[in-house]
C-alpha cells in the first residue's frame, strides 16, 4: 500500500526533474543561440569591413597596373618577370632598387595629371608591405599580381 502511494510520486519528481533540467537546457540554448546571433552580426561586419579592404586593395592594385599599361583588366595579369622588372626600372628614376613615394608620384603624374595625392597614398600603403616607405621589386611584383576575383569570392578559380 505505501509502495502504490510512494510510486506515482517518484514517478512524478523524476519527471518534473526531468522537466526542470529541459527547461534549463532550452534557457542555456536560448542564451547560446542570442550569443550566436551576435557573433554573426559581428562576422558580417567585420566582412564588410574586409570587403572594402578588398575593393582598396584592388583598387590600388589597379592603379599600379596602369603604370604598367593595363588598366583593370583583372584575372588577366599573366606579367612576365621582364615585363614587371621593366615597368619597376621605369619607376625607379634613380635605380636604387626600391621605388619611394616621390618616384611614384612622378610616374604617375606622367600618366595621369590629376591623380589625387591621396591615390599616391594609398597606392604606397597597398604595396609597402613593411611600412619602410619604399616599395621594392618583390613588393611591387605582389601588387602588380594581385588578383580581387580570386581573393573576394574565395573561390579555388
Ligand atoms: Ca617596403
Amino acid at each position: 500500500m505505501a509502495d502504490v502511494a510512494s510510486a506515482p510520486v517518484k514517478e512524478k519528481s523524476a519527471l518534473e526533474k526531468e522537466m526542470e533540467a529541459l527547461l534549463g537546457a532550452t534557457a542555456g540554448l536560448m542564451k547560446e543561440t542570442k550569443e550566436a546571433s551576435a557573433s554573426a552580426a559581428k562576422t558580417r561586419r567585420k566582412s564588410r569591413e574586409l570587403e572594402a579592404t578588398l575593393n582598396d586593395m584592388a583598387a590600388a592594385s589597379d592603379s599600379w597596373n596602369a603604370l604598367g599599361g593595363r588598366r583593370s583588366r583583372r584575372g588577366s595579369r599573366d606579367y612576365t618577370d621582364e615585363a614587371l622588372q621593366q615597368t619597376f626600372n621605369e619607376i625607379d628614376d634613380d635605380k636604387s632598387g626600391h621605388i619611394d613615394r616621390s618616384e611614384l608620384e612622378k610616374a604617375i603624374f606622367k600618366m595621369d595629371p590629376n591623380c589625387k595625392s591621396t591615390t599616391i597614398d594609398e597606392m604606397m600603403a597597398y604595396a609597402d608591405d613593411d611600412d619602410d616607405g619604399k616599395v621594392t621589386f618583390e613588393e611591387f611584383k605582389k601588387i602588380m599580381l594581385y588578383k580581387p576575383s580570386q581573393s573576394e569570392t574565395g573561390e579555388a578559380k
